[in-house]
């Protein structure tokens, strides 16, 4: 069998350059990971050759003997994991998923409401330019000028207001801890159908280290890749009263076939979600984006809301004077890898904000802790205080290299 760097040299190359890239960098995007071996042997299964239109028992097309086994292998393993009724496995990732939801609770035309974007919401949550946005009439709660957080008394207000079919709770660049109890109670104040999108704190929540909207929520969407550490994927839970309109809209509404290679690596990944050691991993994700927070505090940067209790931090870098990208170019070349972001009520447009966003879930992956947050704390603010210095950034970078040499990163060819 010819192996890929016989048939396809060029981007047998490119992969092997992405697997030194991730293997020597300190990745802080608050998004990524690294998943395990046995995710990415299931992702590159023969699976990949199969068509499973429709749901397990009830397809379209012959030869789902061992599908249907996986699919169900799935469901079972979400709504055991996270406790829930129903669990839908299909959604391509996050974006299809909650687009289902849409499909499900609300009409064109008909108010919806999310978290906007520039205060931490997700495109998906009703934002401007996306289709959501756009089809539905989107109404975007901030977060206080003051505290940075959720405000709640804004949320119940605007819901009495617009009567929202859905409203959102979820974010991409929130530090804090969502109160979905609250969310929930607004919700039916105002005959809305909560959804809660979990993309960024699954694992957390898998792991016990953030409240459970399950018991509050109506329907549940995330991810899979993110803190959960499986393939890219997503994932709808929902209440048993709302199964038969989540499965109906995510197939034939608005996908075909399943990637029944995706489901088998969402199967295994939350098969070791489900273990004892997930629930340390978890935990010392939220460890790390402290000890990172308070590190940079005491460097004398502003973060917003002050602080974290989850997997990520944002940095306002506004008195540094470094524009956002500035900053996360500047980090990249010296081997820390992060993103620009907005900041709420950020004065600059959002391709190069005033802030970055660190999130701690694949240095966890890789086992740093505590005193290695410390450590990359004061290579960002080496980075940060001289972001043109090339000698500054390659003295860094050669110091990340060698951490990253005694950290392997697991899942990847050593
Ligand atoms: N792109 C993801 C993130 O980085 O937060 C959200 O979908």
């Amino acid at each position: 069998m010819p192996t890929l760097s016989e048939t396809d040299p060029q981007i047998a190359d490119l992969i092997e350059q992405e697997e030194a890239r991730q293997a020597e960098k300190i990745r802080l995007i608050a998004s990524e990971n690294y998943v395990s071996h046995a995710v990415r042997e299931a992702t590159g299964s023969v699976l990949t050759n199969k068509y499973s239109e429709g749901y397990p028992r009830k397809r379209y097309y012959e030869g789902q003997q061992i599908i249907d086994q996986v699919e169900e292998l799935a469901i079972a393993r979400a709504k055991a994991l996270f406790g829930a009724d129903h669990a839908n496995v299909q959604p391509y990732s996050g974006s299809p998923a909650n687009l289902a939801v849409y499909l499900a609770f609300a009409k064109p035309g008909e108010p919806i409401m999310g978290m906007g974007l520039p205060h931490g919401g997700h495109l998906t949550h009703g934002h401007g330019v996306s289709i959501t946005g756009t089809f539905w009439k989107s109404v975007q709660y901030s977060v206080r000028r003051d505290t940075h957080l959720i405000d709640y008394d804004e949320v119940r207000s605007l819901a009495r207001e617009h009567r929202p079919r859905i409203i959102w709770a979820g974010a991409t660049a929130y530090p804090r801890i969502i109160d979905f109890a609250a969310f929930a109670e607004i919700a039916r104040e105002v005959g809305a159908v909560f959804c809660a999108d979990i993309a960024h704190i699954a694992g957390l929540i898998a792991g016990g280290a953030h409240p459970s909207p399950i018991p509050h929520a109506d329907v549940v969407t995330t991810t899979t890749h993110k803190t959960l550490r499986g393939p890219r994927g997503g994932m709808i839970l929902c209440r048993e009263a709302h199964a038969k309109a989540i499965d109906r809209a995510v197939f034939p509404g608005l996908q075909g076939g399943p990637h029944d290679h995706t489901t088998a690596a969402i199967a295994v990944a939350l098969a070791e979600a489900a273990r004892p050691e997930f629930k340390v991993y978890a935990q010392q994700i939220v460890k790390n984006a402290r000890a990172l927070a308070e590190a940079l505090v005491a460097k004398g940067y502003r973060l917003v809301s002050g602080g974290t209790d989850n997997h990520l931090l944002l940095v306002d870098l506004t008195q540094q004077g470094v524009p956002g990208r500035a900053a996360s170019q500047a980090l990249d070349r010296a081997g820390i890898v992060c993103n620009c972001n907005s900041v709420p009520y950020d004065p600059r447009k959002p391709f190069d904000p005033s802030g970055i966003r660190l999130g701690t879930p694949a240095v966890t992956s890789r086992g740093l802790t505590e005193p290695h947050m410390a450590k990359i704390a004061d290579w960002i603010d080496r980075v940060i205080r001289a972001p043109a210095d090339a000698e500054v950034g390659s003295r860094v970078l050669s110091e990340v290299r060698e951490l990253t040499r005694s950290f392997p990163a697991p899942g990847l060819p050593s």
